[in-house]
């Protein structure tokens, strides 16, 4: 069908002493909400298993490898897997990778109804810092933990029963960079999903912290239009060890409406029913790619 309900699963703050069996039920319980509601596709945040950890300098390499996952599903994730078969949706997961040669990724992968992965990405803008700057409230190293992906923006095939369209990722600061969208809308994708961790409070310009909510559903908003294409963009939200996280987690049309929109702060299932063939209102209009994009012009874009 071209026509499903969709779920995003915005997840509350987890603890740093909160253990991933914790979050995972969490998660499986929202999935069987959501299930409960007819959705078909079921999109967690970003690193949604742990506290996000990119806030602490972490010198002690095992203390370090410990927030990363280094095979998927685990005994601890295999739940997900299970439920994801049980109640017959397809999910999309952020986690941090950890692979078997010792490379870090920020990474979120999309899992079938059959509880097989169809797809996986590897965050390529990643925001913050490399060293150590006690003067901020809270570090923000995403540049000192992960790799740059490696994967640039594949779309999926979904084919599966229920669900059946192109599917695209990213992960959270990747939502600002309209390139990241153009890149997911030249490869066809009909859907992007995407999670994130966005704290309130942007230390190297606070001036901008009321904004924060803004700037997220002005990306997402303006990625869908432009490209005409649907997202699910979800958050983990609230006071996270002493960092409040934004929700605002949303399904938007590729009208760049807003159809669904969470209100809390905490765990909190969100649903709309989407219709993968209204791409083409925007498509085979005004962002008709063949017909009316320049990219001769665009050479600065893609030049170092
Ligand atoms: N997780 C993530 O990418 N967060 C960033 C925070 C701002 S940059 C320090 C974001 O773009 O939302």
């Amino acid at each position: 069908a071209r026509r499903f309900v969709v779920a995003g699963a915005q997840l509350g703050p987890i603890a740093r002493e909160e253990d991933r069996a914790s979050a995972v039920a969490r998660m499986v319980a929202m999935m069987t909400e959501a299930a409960g509601q007819g959705a078909k596709l079921v999109v967690f945040p970003e690193l949604a298993l742990t506290s996000f950890f990119p806030r602490w300098w972490i010198e002690d390499p095992a203390a370090l490898d410990a927030w990363f996952e280094t095979e998927m599903p685990s005994p601890v994730t295999r739940p997900l897997f299970e439920a994801a078969v049980r109640l017959g949706v397809g999910f999309h997961l952020g986690y941090a990778e950890l692979t078997r040669e010792g490379r870090r990724f920020n990474t979120a992968i999309l899992v079938g109804p059959d509880g097989a992965i169809l797809g996986k990405y590897r965050k390529v803008h990643l925001p913050g810092h490399r060293g150590h700057e006690p003067w901020r409230p809270f570090q923000h190293l995403e540049k000192r933990y992960f790799e740059k992906g490696d994967l640039g923006f594949p779309v999926f095939d979904t084919g599966w029963s229920g669900v059946s369209g192109r599917l695209g990722m990213c992960v959270c600061n990747d939502r600002r960079w309209p390139e990241t969208w153009r890149v997911l809308g030249l490869g066809g994708a009909e859907l992007v999903m995407l999670g994130y961790n966005t704290p309130q409070h942007y230390p190297l310009a606070p001036e901008h912290d009321h904004l924060q909510y803004f700037h997220n559903e002005l990306s997402v908003t303006a990625g869908c239009y432009q490209n005409g294409l649907w997202a699910v963009a979800v958050a983990k939200a609230g006071v996270e060890e002493g960092c409040e996280l934004i929700g605002g987690s949303m399904i938007a049309a590729p009208t760049g409406e807003v159809v669904a929109r969470a209100a809390s702060s905490a765990d909190e299932v969100i649903c709309a029913e989407i219709d993968l063939d209204r791409c083409a209102e925007i498509r085979a209009n005004i962002f008709d790619f063949a017909r009316h994009r320049q990219p001769q012009d665009y050479g600065p874009i893609t030049a170092a």
